[in-house]
């Protein structure tokens, strides 16, 4: 008999975290569905991992309401049976008071970690709830625990994350589908580059002086919490550097 085949939806999939989670993910036998901006980043990650799984990538802009139905839609007959989604796009935009934060960067936060997360949300769980089964995982952060001076509006998106999370779960659990969220401390990747608009010097001092988390630590718990059986729902986990006790105490070695 043929096993049949899982297939999961992992936004943010050209960097950090979303790319760890499709290469640990492959090696496990899970077809993919790759999306993000960077095509050429989802192409290569596309030839990479083919070899070992089927891989359909969708290049869209998770703020793009029409886009992101639009490419939902469009998966070919074999990949439009979507058993995991893993909602992980979104990034911080500068860390600034609130007094001189830039309404940019606020409606970029917002947009992107909060109601791109519902429009994707929203454009696969129906077929989700037809079926009676699916497993949805939010990428929150400890942002969404805890709020950090300069940090209050990405932490108010990563708020929103953690109370969508709880919602989701009360609304979709008596449905069949699991939903739960992750919620990392520091993790290295491009999230600083992205935070601090490309200065790559300011990012690096983020991770300076201590072990930060890496992105394939994140994906390894990502298995883990999808490869549990049925009825055991990881609903909320907190996964932090041992180096970091909260958002502002990080003990630095060096
Ligand atoms: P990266 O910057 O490495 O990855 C972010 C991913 O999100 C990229 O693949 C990017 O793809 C995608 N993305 C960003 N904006 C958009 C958009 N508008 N539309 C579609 N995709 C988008 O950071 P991380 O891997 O660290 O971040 C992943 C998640 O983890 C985020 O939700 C972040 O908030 C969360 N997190 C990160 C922590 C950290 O310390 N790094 C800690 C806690 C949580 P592309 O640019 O190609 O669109
Ligand atoms: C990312 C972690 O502490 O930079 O969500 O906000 S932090």
């Amino acid at each position: 008999m043929t096993k049949k085949s899982v297939t999961a939806l992992i936004t943010g999939a050209s960097s950090g975290i979303g790319k760890a989670t499709a290469e640990r993910f492959a090696q496990e036998g899970i077809d993919l569905i790759l999306c993000g901006r960077r095509e050429a980043r989802l192409a290569e990650l596309k030839t990479s991992l083919s070899k070992k799984v089927r891989v359909h990538t969708l290049c869209f802009d998770v703020r793009d309401k029409k886009a992101v139905f639009r490419e939902i839609a469009s998966l070919p007959e074999d990949f439009n049976t979507i058993d995991l989604l893993i909602n992980n796009a979104g990034n911080a935009h500068g860390l600034e008071t609130v007094q001189e934060g830039s309404l940019d960067d606020w409606d970029a936060m917002m947009d992107i970690n909060v109601k791109g997360l519902l429009y994707v949300s929203k454009a696969i769980i129906p077929q989700m709830v037809a079926r009676e089964n699916g497993h949805i995982i939010h990428i929150g952060s400890l942002a969404g625990k805890e709020v950090y001076a300069k940090g209050s509006v990405y932490c108010a998106s990563k708020h929103a994350v953690d109370a969508l999370n709880q919602g989701m779960r009360m609304d979709l659990n008596p449905l069949g589908i699991k939903v739960g969220a992750i919620h990392p401390g520091l993790v290295e990747t491009e999230f600083s580059d992205v935070r601090f608009k490309g200065d790559a010097d300011r990012a690096k001092t983020v991770y300076q002086g201590y072990q930060a988390l890496q992105a394939v630590d994140i994906a390894d718990i990502i298995y883990f919490v999808i490869s549990r059986p049925y009825h055991v729902n990881i609903a909320d986990l907190l996964v932090l550097p041992t180096a970091q006790a909260s958002s502002t105490q990080i003990k630095k070695t060096l």
